[in-house]
């Protein structure tokens, strides 16, 4: 009368219990107004991720897109680690969503293509962010001012 039941409940908790182990998702607002009162946010605009996470977008207000700052979106500057996956949400409506799952080591840099002059940017920093681009590659790099203002903020967080 031994029911396989709980053989496939303790299973599933273990699967469940191994897949939060080797992949975690990682929720990013895509924001008109951030809660610390900043205009045209990706909040948090730093996400330190594993390699193999997931970062999901989620849109608060529409009118924004998230892009890989590289040449192939646009011309934009190569901000991302050699070899790195280049990605472009696109534009979404509120409670749309877009995920992308990294792999390469290092420092993740996009933007918002609307609101970048606005300093809309953010960093995924996927395992060791050391392995760059790092902050000299921002300074030299033809970005907006407040795109930069941004991203040394965030690469104080980061420490490199
Ligand atoms: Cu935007």
């Amino acid at each position: 009368m031994k029911s396989p039941i709980w053989k496939v409940a303790v299973l599933c908790m273990l699967m469940v219990a191994a897949g939060s182990a080797w992949a975690e998702t990682h929720e990013v607002e895509v924001r008109n107004l951030g809660s610390d009162g900043k205009r045209m946010v990706f909040e948090p605009a730093l996400v330190e991720a594993a390699p193999g996470d997931t970062v999901r977008f989620v849109w608060k207000d529409m009118g924004h897109n998230a892009a890989t700052y590289h040449p192939d979106n646009r011309g934009k500057p190569a901000l991302v680690p050699s070899g790195a996956k280049v990605w472009d949400s696109g534009f979404k409506q509120p409670g749309d969503t877009f995920e992308v799952t990294l792999e390469t080591e290092g420092a993740h840099h996009y933007f918002c293509l609307p609101h970048e002059g606005m300093g809309m940017v953010g960093i995924i920093a996927v395992g060791d962010a050391g392995k760059g681009p790092g902050l000299e590659a921002v300074e030299r790099a033809d970005l907006p001012d407040r795109a930069k203002v941004r991203f040394r903020a965030l690469h104080d967080q980061l420490g490199n």
